[in-house]
């Protein structure tokens, strides 16, 4: 028997219960955030485990129906890529099992069903994740163990604490990166075969059945899955990240990575990205640019996420920007838009309304367009609680990468000033950072953006 798998970092493991672990017995892979069979450390946790205990390795995802207000656009996609996530375990003769019910129990079942010496999960900040991780944490009689594989420097171990802002973050992250930004092992063909492997999913069948809200159709541009993901990192490498900078804060061009769909579903990783990034042969600030958004942002909203339980409601905001919010909260607002009116991009304002019919036409819509877009829903809406709660609703219910902490952390910043600081004070938005069409005009050619939209 070729020699055992190498171990992950201990500082990406964290144990969810202090049930003593089983000597022997299958090991069960609970796959929720990193839906992908490469560059997967918790699947390679799992597959050392079960290498130890000379026993099978099944994958389970569990699949619920309306997540956080997830549409047909985000269950297609997601389904679709594990689809082929299957078909690429299988292939290492690793097993895998579609739950379809609440985790809290349907993970739990299959645990004692097929007697499994341990359960491994990767990790996810999110609120609902907690309460499902706790439940089956309790519910299980042996060892369940979170994996950070979505970071590339664990967010338990970056940080004890909520950070200030990227400025507190990335020194701890840049210390800590040669350790973690390494090389990552292809997981093994595993030589022992689960006899009760129920077969290959009817993945056709499964969306078909799904009870899902269909009234926001697929995305037509984005290709989903791990192959995909990667052909769209490997495009952006050759033909865009030298010129990132700039392009990327340009509406008008394609400058973006566009990879944050692949991010989000976990089909690709991100510690691949920063690997590959960090090999290419650009100059330093593209590069550095561009990892500042992959590694600092991304993990300092998901330290956002993971220590600050009002993560979505204005409670989460610093003390300074509710006190700002609340003096200004009677300030008359010049116009005032109704979720309908917002939603069909019905404003007065072109460039706001080709920004939301992105969103909802393409399921992404530009970075930059993202604060200009939230800011002004703060200005236009009778209270911040109100913008607060329709940026959400509409980014989750619209954008593909949306039910993410990026997104949750974003609202967050472009209406509670969190990671960001006071500003100029002025009706309305206080001394929350405020952006303005004319600012917009000076940084790049609206109309080139709009014709981008309107010819798509
Ligand atoms: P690129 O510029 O190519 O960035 C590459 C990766 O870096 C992204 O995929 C993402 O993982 C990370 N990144 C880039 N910018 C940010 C950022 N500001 N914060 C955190 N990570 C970042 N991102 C989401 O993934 N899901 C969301 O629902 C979401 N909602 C947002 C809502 C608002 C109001 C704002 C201001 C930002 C939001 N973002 C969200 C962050 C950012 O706009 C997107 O990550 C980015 O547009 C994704 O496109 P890209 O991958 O082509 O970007
Ligand atoms: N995770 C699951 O474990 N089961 C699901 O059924 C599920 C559905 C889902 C739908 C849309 C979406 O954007 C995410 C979804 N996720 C699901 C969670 C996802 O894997 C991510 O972990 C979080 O959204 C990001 O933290």
């Amino acid at each position: 028997m070729s020699a055992l798998p190498p171990p992950i970092r201990v500082e990406r493991i964290h144990p969810l219960n202090q049930r003593p672990p089983e000597p022997k017995g299958p090991v069960l892979y609970w796959m929720s955030r990193d839906q992908r069979a490469a560059d997967n450390w918790a699947l390679l946790h799992a597959q050392r485990e079960a290498w130890v205990r000379e026993a099978p390795l099944v994958t389970a995802f569990c699949l619920v129906p309306n997540f956080l207000g997830a549409t047909l656009r985000a269950y297609a996609f997601m389904l679709r890529g594990l689809a082929e996530t299957e078909t690429a375990l299988r292939s290492l003769s690793i097993s895998f099992v579609l739950l379809r019910g609440d985790p809290r129990h349907d993970v739990p079942a299959l645990a004692e069903r097929m007697k499994a010496a341990l359960v491994v999960t990767d990790f996810d900040p999110l609120r609902i994740k907690t309460q499902w991780r706790e439940a089956v944490a309790a519910a299980l009689r042996v060892p369940l163990v979170e994996v950070d594989t979505h970071n590339i420097v664990p967010a338990r171990y970056a940080s004890p604490k909520q950070e200030y802002g990227a400025y507190t973050l990335r020194p701890k992250l840049r210390k800590l990166l040669p350790d973690f930004l390494t090389p990552i092992p292809a997981p093994r063909r595993h030589p022992w075969v689960w006899r009760q492997d129920p077969g290959p999913v009817a993945w056709d069948e499964v969306l078909k059945q799904l009870r899902v809200d269909r009234s926001v159709g697929e995305a037509p541009d984005l290709a989903p899955g791990s192959a995909a993901g990667l052909r769209v990192m490997r495009r952006f490498l050759r033909e865009k990240l030298a010129e990132y900078p700039r392009a990327s804060r340009n509406p008008a061009v394609d400058g973006l990575s566009n990879l944050s769909p692949y991010l989000h579903f976990g089909q690709v990783s991100a510690q691949r990205v920063a690997l590959e990034v960090s090999r290419a042969a650009v100059p330093a600030p593209a590069r550095d640019t561009f990892l500042e958004e992959l590694i600092v942002r991304r993990e300092l909203a998901d330290n956002f996420c993971l220590y600050n339980s009002h993560y979505d409601s204005p409670e989460g905001f610093p003390a300074w920007a509710r006190q700002t919010l609340s003096d200004h909260a009677r300030d008359p607002r010049p116009y005032v838009y109704s979720r309908e009116r917002l939603e069909a991009g019905d404003t007065h304002d072109e460039l706001w309304n080709a920004a939301q019919h992105e969103m909802v036409q393409t399921g992404k819509m530009h970075s930059y367009l993202r604060m200009y877009w939230a800011k002004k829903i703060l200005e236009w809406t009778r209270s911040p609680d109100e913008a607060l709660q329709t940026v959400i609703e509409l980014n989750d219910r619209y954008e593909m990468d949306g039910r993410d902490p990026n997104g949750y952390a974003g609202a967050a910043w472009s209406i509670g000033g969190v990671h960001d600081r006071p500003w100029g004070e002025r009706p309305v938005f206080g001394k929350i950072r405020y952006m303005s069409y004319n600012g917009c005009k000076s940084k790049f050619d609206i109309a080139a953006y709009i014709r981008r939209i309107r010819e798509r």
